[in-house]
């Protein structure tokens, strides 16, 4: 249906039917007002609905309640032990932060969050999420990252914590896995924990993810997924972050009903309001529908219906639907004589509306967030939307701060009050009714955490909630429900046997293992590969019509290139994960298969493949996110290098993705420059991370270089002990020739080793230079066993000093060292330090890239052939085995321009 001023362009086929409606509507307007033709408007196009006249749905509805009053389902819980237990944890997730700040002034924590959102966790702890004690994954709920206190309190009242624990929340150092961690973090809480949602944006756009993987495993096969939701509760500032809102169509398309999003709408962020001019549900309504979305609001709570019941003129309607937030949030710090005044008070109509209400009552007409049986309803029909292809959000408008007292609620200023006077304590006891079991006499410095009996009627009712819906949480847990068991050689075997006179790149190499992998028999069907709209790029579309694309509507047309080997092929038992352009996405879902060991105990075994520059530099938090969560797999940087990469220039070249893995832990960070060191890798991070062994060691993922240029790929040589090696991150790849005298070293790393080799026979022909050239696969690994030896010397001073692997290996080279790479002169800096009785020339790629050929690039960044010949000797000049003219002769002989700008500047 076509709107919107071109409805000018469809056929009339009745204007006088057409005239007396229109004519109606004028009336209707001049003599009953806009408010009402709306009203008609809205019945009229709810009607069209019914009798399944398609009509596009309008984007927003008035500023009121989803679901009426009168379709509300019937509440099943206990209201007042459910508001009792609510209280008790408010109390304590308050007195958690406040003690905390009191023993260490500034550790800080967030009261406000959670204070606004308790019952929004509550209505799903006691009636909604499931856990995992019946030996099922239950749901996945994505917490608000700053609303942790509130979840730790729950945890304490249920027994799971104790107050020890408690009071040990953001003090982690000196109680290995017991402190409570500032926000949800797995790495730090394994055990509990599963999702880490702290940093705005990452929670929804993983949570979404999320669930479309859910939806993978359940087309392919692999895992009946069907009896898990996943929940994702966020704030209403998060919505400002791209990754919050900018995937949000991809859960319609996909159908994602198994997906919720609950949004915490208290008006606030950390500044002020989120849309003081604005109103903030009405924008996500707006936004939510328009991608296809179930959006249920709950803004009321109800105690207001009674006067939505009497505005027959809609005088109340419109007074909702006109007030800003700015407003909103003022009502919420103002006494019942401000709102008399100045929400009702301009219409006579609405004034008489609540002249029967006291101010005290004016001012608690709550919200519906606050309101638990709105929120029952609107979380049921969220559970039975399954099977209508939408996923849900719910829009629950809070106040920020919500039962902390005056000086809290609705503050700017409140998301970051960390600390209550007694006076403002006992305030909040009044307020929630807990003067029976906290004193008048507390001690404001340690003020008491309230804890149940076993055989308290509030405790037996919690925890008979907890176990109907199968057990406490978050819990998180890594028991292998489908074990996974590691691949046969075959593959591996391939990338060893080298490219037999042909010229290929690692990249190539990687897609035969990908592919060997995909069609081994153990592990063929965990294989997730992660594409973002790339594959042509890599030489991966060969993979297209072998594996299938994943699409969960299959393939309802005939591909343009059907009839080629190579044509688009999608399946709903896809294998591959064609992204589109999102490398956020991408790595979403790099981290839902990454962690399905987990979160699923089916371990699944992702390569997401991208443009190795739009990795760490573009998604580096997700990556971060990814090391929090424990995710393990394989991140393929392809494209790496900054010269390699030719002609794409500067926003594409990378030569310093190395640099920023090498700020992640747990990362393994590798640098490959043959096929048989990239099926090393591999090999061993399969072992690694799925072959069993301690969380330290598994729960890693792993980054590797892939490079676009050809070149034959040499057999692995059958020296033993050469694949550890490979994987320790360094091995000596070819003696220095027979014949000169001088020594000297050249370590290379990936498309160097072309240039390096180069250099070697000039040195040998020229120079009488013996050069001998090793492969540094990782300068990560290597710093980061130099940097723990040193540790441990540190500490140790008594006992025979370690030597660092870095050095014993360079032990059995000689001369100076030069090492080079595609990546920044800081990559293999990191291990310069631990051979400093060496001398050790760095070359590298510093500088923004530019577009031109690979020898133009490699000359202006000074990593070719010449340039490695005259670094090696301006080494062995520092060593004093060659006098200056020699360093002189080869700048003469490889055209070296002294004068030329340095590339970090050009
Ligand atoms: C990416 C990122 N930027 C900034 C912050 C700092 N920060 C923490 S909470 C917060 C405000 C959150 O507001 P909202 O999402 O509305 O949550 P509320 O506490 O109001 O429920 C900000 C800016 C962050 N955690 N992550
Ligand atoms: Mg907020």
């Amino acid at each position: 249906m076509i709107f919107d001023g071109h409805v000018h362009q469809l056929p009339d086929i009745d204007p006088t039917e057409t005239r007396e409606w229109l004519d109606s509507l004028d009336a209707v307007v001049d003599t009953e007002g806009k408010t009402r033709a709306r009203y008609l408007l809205s019945r009229l196009m709810e009607r069209a609905t019914a009798s399944q006249v398609s009509f596009p749905a309008t984007v927003s509805t008035p500023y009121v309640n989803t679901i009426p009053r009168e379709q509300e389902p019937w509440f099943p819980g206990d209201e007042h032990i459910e508001r009792r237990i609510r209280a008790y944890i408010r109390w304590n997730a308050a007195m958690m932060v406040v003690r905390a700040n009191k023993a260490a002034d500034g550790i800080g924590g967030h009261l406000s969050t959670f204070a606004s959102s308790a019952s929004l966790y509550e209505i799903g702890f006691n009636h909604f999420f499931r856990g995992k004690d019946d030996g099922t994954p239950g749901d996945h709920v994505y917490y608000q990252g700053h609303a942790a206190p509130g979840i730790y309190a729950r945890a304490f009242l249920e027994g799971r914590l104790g107050e020890d624990d408690l009071d040990h929340f953001r003090r982690e150092i000196g109680r290995p896995g017991r402190g409570l961690s500032s926000y949800p973090h797995p790495r730090l809480m394994p055990d509990f924990w599963e999702f880490p949602t702290v940093s705005m944006g990452l929670g929804p756009i993983s949570a979404l993810y999320h669930a479309r993987f859910n939806r993978y495993l359940q087309n392919r096969h692999i895992d009946d997924t069907s009896g898990s939701r996943v929940w994702a509760f966020l704030g209403d500032g998060e919505t400002d972050e791209p990754e919050t809102l900018g995937a949000i169509s991809l859960a319609s398309r996909e159908q994602l009903d198994n997906l919720v999003f609950v949004v915490n709408c208290n008006l606030q962020r950390l500044d002020g309001p989120v849309r003081g001019n604005g109103k903030v549900i009405q924008e996500l309504e707006a936004t939510f529908r328009g991608a296809g979305w179930n959006v249920i609001k709950v803004i009321w709570g109800s105690k207001w219906d009674d006067l939505l019941a009497q505005d027959k003129d809609g005088v109340l309607l419109n007074q909702m639907n006109t007030t800003v937030d700015g407003e909103f949030q003022r009502y919420a710090i103002e006494n019942g004589g401000y709102i008399r005044d100045n929400f009702f008070g301009p219409d006579e109509r609405l004034r008489k509306m609540v002249a029967d209400l006291s101010d005290d009552e004016l001012r608690s007409l709550p919200r519906g967030g606050h309101d638990y049986r709105k929120l029952y309803a609107a979380y049921k029909a969220a559970t039975e939307n399954l099977g209508s292809g939408r996923p849900t959000v719910i829009l629950c408008k809070t106040v920020k701060g919500w039962t902390l007292g005056p000086g809290f609620e609705g503050r700017n200023s409140t998301h970051q009050i960390k600390k209550m006077t007694k006076d403002q304590i006992l305030a909040m006891r009044d307020r929630l009714h807990l003067e029976d079991v906290v004193p008048d006499s507390l001690d404001a410095d340690h003020p008491p955490y309230i804890r149940l009996a076993k055989d308290s009627v509030e405790f037996q009712y919690m925890m008979e909630r907890r176990k109907a819906l199968d057990g406490s949480i978050p819990k998180r847990t890594t028991v292998a429900r489908r074990p996974l068991d590691l691949p046969g050689d075959g593959p591996f075997a391939e990338m060893r046997s080298g490219s037999n006179g042909q010229e290929v790149s690692t990249t190539m190499a990687f897609t035969r293992l990908l592919r060997g992998l995909a069609r081994d028999e153990h592990i063929g069907p965990r294989v997730v590969p992660i594409i973002p709209d790339e594959a042509r790029t890599f030489g991966m579309d060969a993979l297209f019509r072998e594996l299938n694309i994943y699409a969960s509507q299959g393939q309802k047309y005939e591909p343009v290139d059907h009839d080629l080997l190579l044509s688009y092929s999608e399946s709903t038992k896809g294998q591959i994960l064609e992204e589109g352009i999102t490398e956020a996405g991408s790595m979403a879902s790099f981290i839902a298969a990454g962690t399905a060991y987990s979160t699923r105990g089916v371990p699944m075994v992702p390569f997401y493949t991208f443009y190795s520059m739009f990795g760490f530099q573009r998604v580096g938090d997700l990556i971060w996110q990814a090391a929090d969560m424990r995710t393990r797999g394989f991140l393929m940087a392809a494209t790496a290098g900054r010269t390699t990469l030719l002609g794409e220039g500067l926003q594409h070249q990378d030569g310093h993705s190395l640099v920023l893995a090498s700020t992640v832990p747990f990362v393994q960070a590798y640098d490959p420059a043959f096929a048989y060191e990239v099926g090393a890798i591999v090999q061993a991070g399969m072992v690694r991370m799925y072959g069993g062994g301690p969380p330290e060691l598994t729960d890693v993922f792993y980054y590797i270089t892939l490079y676009n240029e050809n070149y034959e790929m040499p057999p692995m040589p059958d020296t033993p002990g050469l694949a550890e090696a490979i994987v320790e991150g360094l091995y000596k790849f070819a003696d220095a020739p027979a014949g000169p005298s001088i020594p000297a070293t050249i370590l290379f790393s990936g498309t160097a080793h072309t240039a390096a080799r180069e250099a070697v026979a000039e040195l040998a022909e020229h120079y009488d230079v013996a050069a001998e050239l090793w492969s540094a696969t990782s300068y990560k690994a290597l710093r980061e066993e130099a940097l723990a030896a040193e540790r441990w010397n540190r500490l140790h001073p008594s006992q025979e000093p370690r030597v660092p692997r870095v050095a014993q290996i360079l032990a059995d080279s000689q001369g100076p060292i030069t090492a080079v790479s595609d990546f920044m002169k800081i990559v293999p800096e990191q291990v310069q330090r631990f051979v400093d009785d060496r001398t050790f020339v760095p070359l590298g790629t510093d500088g923004m890239g530019r577009s031109d050929t690979r020898e133009a690039l490699r000359r202006h960044f000074e990593i070719d052939t010449g340039h490695e010949v005259h670094a090696v000797l301006d080494g062995l000049l520092a060593d004093g085995k060659v006098d200056e003219s020699v360093v002189e002769d080869a700048i003469a002989r490889y055209d070296i321009d002294p004068e030329a700008i340095d590339p970090y500047l050009a």
